[in-house]
């Protein structure tokens, strides 16, 4: 018998991977938590049966959501990533060798152990003496940290169930203090297809707040509608003007796709266009 594992991606569109095996699935304090090993992605982790991350496609998001931020930086020591329990933003923000100390704060312990036992590609830098895991409510940490980060990364999970406060102008606020004088912020902040007012919300809110901000666009084909947007917030630096980027390894990101991603099409312009 074909075992299958589908997301409902809208009400009305679902994403069906066909699974091998299902290594993993217990209930969390904040939500189920699973994961498959599937013919297509490899081991995947979801979270509540939303994709979260797939062996196969991790790369593009980690490395997206990280190096267009650490690069635009003239030098990150101090990183916080919230979310991002599987540890692929932070064995992104490791590469670049001014990182002094990379923190994760985590509200769920379950997604850092399950992904630490079946996603060691992923979750490999945890592990690293530069890493600094926190089981803890982002929000909370973010309030007693202020003036402390150079970089600020969202790595949250749909804006439903425990994420919804990271999509909010008051925690925005929060980050803009968290972070140092030319701080940088930025969230992965989902489809524009189908999440067009969260989009135009998120960069109406990071207005108000970063003289600097700028959408950028990477292509994850696990989630919904394929085409992702991260949105970043910059006191200081501009990440179109980056002149060094950090020597590493990576399979997706590069100077020209550094660029490239903020080259909008028409559809995604308007949504940050309009006030
Ligand atoms: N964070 C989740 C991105 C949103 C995915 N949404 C969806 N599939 N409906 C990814 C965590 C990876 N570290």
């Amino acid at each position: 018998m074909e075992l299958w594992f589908s997301e409902s991606q809208t009400k009305d569109q679902k994403i069906s991977v066909r699974v091998l095996e299902t290594l993993y699935s217990a209930r969390s304090d904040y939500q189920e938590v699973a994961v498959y090993k599937t013919a297509q992605y490899g081991t995947l982790l979801a979270l509540d049966d939303i994709i979260q991350t797939t062996e196969k496609d991790e790369f593009v998001y980690h490395e997206m959501i990280t190096h267009v931020a650490l690069n635009t930086h003239a030098n990150p020591e101090r990183v916080l990533v919230i979310g991002g329990g599987d540890g692929g933003a932070i064995r992104e923000v490791l590469k670049h060798k001014s990182v002094k100390k990379a923190t994760l704060a985590e509200i769920d312990r379950m997604v850092v152990e399950v992904s630490k036992r079946f996603l060691p590609a992923i979750s490999c830098a945890l592990d690293d003496e530069r890493a600094d895991v926190q089981i803890c409510d982002g929000i909370k940490y973010i309030q007693e940290h202020k003036n402390e980060f150079d970089v600020i990364i969202v790595d949250s999970t749909d804006p439903i169930g425990p994420a919804v406060g990271l999509f909010s102008g008051q925690f925005y606020k929060m980050v803009y203090d968290a972070l140092k004088d030319d701080g940088i912020f930025v969230a992965q902040t989902e489809s524009p297809f189908y999440n067009t007012a969260l989009i135009k919300n998120i960069h109406n809110d990071l207005k108000n707040l970063f003289p600097i901000v700028r959408l950028y666009l990477a292509t994850v084909p696990t989630y919904p509608g394929g085409l992702w947007t991260f949105t970043l917030g910059s006191k200081k630096y501009d990440p179109l003007q980056v002149e060094h980027f950090d020597e590493m390894e990576t399979k997706y990101y590069s100077p020209e796709i550094h660029r490239s991603a903020f080259v909008l099409p028409n559809f995604v312009k308007q949504l940050v266009d309009e006030r």
